[in-house]
């Protein structure tokens, strides 16, 4: 199967980085093609962000409309563009932060979230309250590391995160760990040697649960909201992004 990985932020290091975790982790079959918006932040740590990246997911769904991907995923934790995306497809598409959600509530009755920046936390909790995790996730911790600060990362913070990490275990009293952030994909497994809990990496869960889901043969709704946008005028510099996709 051929999957397409969508960063929505602009940082081209952070999406090879995703990708590598991602070939690290996908079946023999399986390909995996990444891509980030042509324009937008390199990192995305407010809701201003977000919107942007959003868009720039669904920009990069439109530009790849006449190739075929059997499944999609949105690689930054706030899921920028999720329900837009799933009506531009009919592949499954799974975003970091709800497939983590659902991995760590497989694995433990109480999960934590370690993130990014602390204002980042907002964010995570509607999400979590959005897809239905109330009763699993009892905490969401910032560690004040920017995005960028995570590419090609040194001890230094790995130690920040484990140190946030075990203090969450404690307080919330969780049995597992979610990384909070597209780019902590790499930190996953060191990080699960050290806590000895099961860490969540949602750019690895989320592409083997698209592996799952197209090896179910299930594929986005078209019956109902997930149904492609309708055809309108659209003006200024997003028109691009209003055009039919070619026959
Ligand atoms: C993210 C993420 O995963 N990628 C990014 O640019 N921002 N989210 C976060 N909470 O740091």
């Amino acid at each position: 199967m051929k999957l397409l990985l969508i960063n929505p932020n602009t940082s081209a290091t952070m999406t090879e980085a995703m990708i590598e975790s991602a070939r690290a982790v996908v079946a023999a079959g399986t390909q995996v093609v990444g891509r980030q918006p042509s324009f937008g932040p390199v990192s995305i740590e407010s809701h201003f962000d977000e919107v942007f990246g959003a868009a720039g997911v669904a920009e990069q769904l439109k530009l790849a409309q006449g190739e075929t991907f059997d499944a999609v995923v949105i690689a930054c934790f706030g899921d920028p563009g999720l329900d837009a995306a799933r009506e531009l497809t009919d592949a499954p598409v799974l975003g970091i932060a709800e497939a983590a959600f659902h991995a760590a509530s497989f694995v433990a009755t109480g999960f934590s979230v370690v993130t990014t920046m602390t204002r980042t936390c907002g964010i995570a909790e509607r999400l979590v309250q959005r897809y239905g995790f109330e009763r699993s996730c009892r905490g969401i911790h910032g560690t004040d590391i920017p995005v960028l600060a995570l590419e090609g990362c040194g001890e230094e913070v790995v130690a920040q995160i484990e140190a946030a990490a075990r203090l969450a275990l404690q307080h919330d009293r969780s049995g597992a760990i979610v990384l909070g952030c597209g780019g902590m994909a790499a930190l996953c497994r060191t990080l699960q040697q050290r806590l000895g809990v099961p860490v969540v990496d949602g750019v690895t869960a989320a592409v083997k649960m698209a592996e799952a889901l197209v090896g179910l043969s299930l594929k986005t709704d078209k019956t109902g909201d997930y149904a492609p946008p309708l055809p309108k005028r659209w003006v200024g510099w997003a028109a691009p992004l209003g055009e039919a996709p070619a026959p």
